[in-house]
């Protein structure tokens, strides 16, 4: 009999029909769409802690935390008094405040490599200035990143790999000139060979490699600490800058995010999702020799009306400061742990085979018994099975990530019983599908 993929109440599918009538897909961003599992998506009508409710009144477990933000939970008290507070001084002003001082020096006080940071609405924007400045520093146009990371919707990173590694980018989707990715050249993840291949032949040409240091677009894959190495030495040598796109793993791997982990110094580091604390920031940030190329300093343009808004940057700061308790960072890790375990054991006890990466509170549920260590590993994982476990999953009260290729987040506000109830209901959701 075939299953019916709708999950969502009346109510979200109701809302669901009229919002395809006015906004593409019926969403702002794809991936809410629900397409990658089938059925429609639930529209949310409140969050709190580590619970979401929907349109119909429905209540889930949450590991989708908006992409990442929500690392404290929902509605945190002391993020939504602080945001209260600060809206009754006005929402935005178009000039500096002192609030965005004290933002950046708590950044650069968990970020060593960044010695100034600009501020901007989103992880895009963050990644493509980014590019821009690297670009402008170096005087040299090509890119590199690698396939299956994501760094945002901007055109220079929409670029598939060409065939051969050394060719130029091809357009990752219409509307993107071909003029405008023939310089992003794409790699394979974790590969050192290809590495050293590209920065033999065309190492001095390149003006910045972009990367997810632990990517988390792909589904969580981590890195080998000798390709990072290796990454860092190279581009040194050749004078080419290293980017760290920290959007997902900047405070959430630790105060220091990846390249902390990792011991790995960048030359610029992008952030977004967790520094705005649920509302609209990201920042790209580094050597003040490269960022002091930025206008009004230096010559290259970048702006932004809503950059450093007050608000936004209020409930990120009031999130970075109740993260400088590193041992939330610990309970992190254990929950996380509990969770993979417990997971591992339905899916075992069910006889479906899969692979679970994670690294300190994200982590992927691979629906394939490969490891899994960049993109074409991860792609070969049954997809409609995950689509299935999903739809068992949500059925059962677990929100989990609406696609195979992205990561799930543990937050603080998840409580034992929250794990313990998501492994049974990860029990009897692998026996459904198995
Ligand atoms: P935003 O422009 O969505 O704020 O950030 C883009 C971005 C940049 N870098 C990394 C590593 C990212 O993961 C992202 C955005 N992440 C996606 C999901 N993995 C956001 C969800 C969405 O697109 O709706």
């Amino acid at each position: 009999m075939s299953e019916n993929k709708h999950v969502a109440g009346e109510r979200s599918a109701s809302l669901f029909a009229k919002a395809q009538q006015h906004i593409p897909g019926g969403v702002n961003s794809p991936v809410r769409a629900f397409r990658a599992v089938g059925g429609g998506p639930l529209f949310i009508a409140k969050a709190s802690g580590a619970e979401i409710t929907d349109a119909d009144g429905r209540t889930y477990i949450d590991y989708v935390g908006s992409w990442g933000p929500m690392i404290l939970g929902h509605a945190h008290p002391e993020v939504v008094a602080a945001i209260q507070d600060a809206a009754t001084r006005g929402t935005s002003y178009g000039a500096p405040t002192e609030l965005e001082v004290e933002f950046a020096e708590e950044i650069k006080l968990a970020v060593p490599s960044i010695e100034k940071v600009r501020l901007v609405s989103s992880g895009t924007e963050a990644t493509m200035s980014a590019i821009r400045l690297a670009r402008g520093f170096t005087g040299r146009d090509k890119i590199v990143k690698f396939v299956g990371c994501y760094h945002g919707h901007s055109d220079a990173l929409l670029a598939k790999a060409g065939s051969g590694i050394a060719t130029f980018g091809l357009p990752d989707c219409p509307g993107v000139p071909a003029e405008t990715v023939k310089h992003t050249l794409t790699l394979p993840f974790n590969d050192e060979t290809a590495l050293e291949l590209l920065f033999q032949e065309i190492g001095s040409e390149l003006a910045a490699v972009v990367l997810e240091p632990v990517p988390g677009n792909m589904g969580c894959v981590l890195p080998k600490v000798e390709f990072l190495e290796k990454l860092r030495k190279l581009t040194t040598k050749s004078g080419t800058l290293l980017i760290f796109d920290e959007v997902i793993t900047g405070f959430r791997l630790g105060r220091g995010g990846a390249q902390g982990l990792y011991n790995i110094k960048p030359d610029l580091t992008c952030l977004g999702k967790i520094i705005g604390g649920g509302l609209p920031v990201g920042a790209f940030g580094g050597r003040s020799d490269i960022m002091d190329f930025l206008a009004p300093v230096g010559s290259v343009y970048q702006a932004g009306t809503l950059s450093g808004n007050p608000l936004a940057v209020t409930a990120g700061l009031a999130t970075l400061r109740i993260l400088k308790d590193e041992s939330i960072y610990t309970k992190l890790a254990e929950k996380t742990s509990q969770l993979v375990t417990s997971t591992v054991d339905a899916a075992n006890e069910a006889g479906v085979p899969v692979t679970i990466n994670k690294i300190g509170s994200i982590f992927t549920c691979f629906f394939t018994k490969q490891e899994v260590t960049d993109w074409d590993s991860a792609k070969t994982s049954d997809t409609a099975k995950f689509g299935r476990f999903f739809r068992e999953m949500l059925r059962a009260g677990i929100y989990m990530a609406p696609s195979q290729f992205e990561v799930g987040f543990v937050g603080a506000a998840h409580t034992d019983e929250h794990l313990e109830r998501t492994a049974i209901a990860a029990r009897k959701a692998f026996k459904a599908i198995s």
